[in-house]
């Protein structure tokens, strides 16, 4: 595992750029990985979902939301540092560019959970883009220790190109 500053360090920036190969050309589309969401802290019904998502297509694309059948509602929301205070905030979207993966983890973007209820595993998680199209996720439940799970590989992709 990366060191815990590091990966704080990470998530400070919000969005991390991953440059990479085109694979063939091709319009290969968006792909989420580490989709994860937390049960809810007993006798409440917000959480929160984390995943990485990356752009492989070829043009910008940007993911405006989402929704499920399993909760209430679910809203992107970023972090925000403004003096002292560390808030959260909606965002309307996040940009995409071709080739660009963004993390939504603990401390930086992620998808809130209003209105959970006696979720499934994995729960399935409808994302909503800006070109129309929407991809089903299966979004694996994690227990309240699991908040900080972003895969290896993707830390280290974004970690090579961000220092
Ligand atoms: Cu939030």
């Amino acid at each position: 595992m990366f060191p815990r500053s590091l990966l704080t360090l990470l998530i400070l920036f919000g969005q991390a750029q991953i440059g990479g190969c085109a694979d063939g050309g091709a319009d290969a589309g968006i792909e989420v990985r580490d989709a994860v969401i937390r049960e809810a802290v007993p006798g409440r019904t917000n959480t929160v979902a984390y995943f990485s998502i990356t752009n492989r297509g070829t043009v910008p694309v940007q993911l405006l939301g989402a929704h499920s059948d399993y909760v209430e509602r679910l809203e992107l929301h970023t972090h925000v540092r403004n003096g002292d205070m560390i808030g959260m905030r909606r965002v309307d979207a996040v940009d995409l560019a071709p080739q660009q993966a963004v993390v939504f983890a603990s401390g930086g973007h992620h998808l809130m959970v209003f209105g959970a209820k006696g979720l499934p595993s994995p729960v399935p998680v409808t994302l909503e883009f800006s070109d129309g199209s929407t991809q089903v996720v299966e979004f694996r439940r994690v227990g309240l220790d699991g908040l900080e799970h972003v895969s290896e590989d993707v830390l280290k992709d974004v970690l090579k190109d961000a220092f």
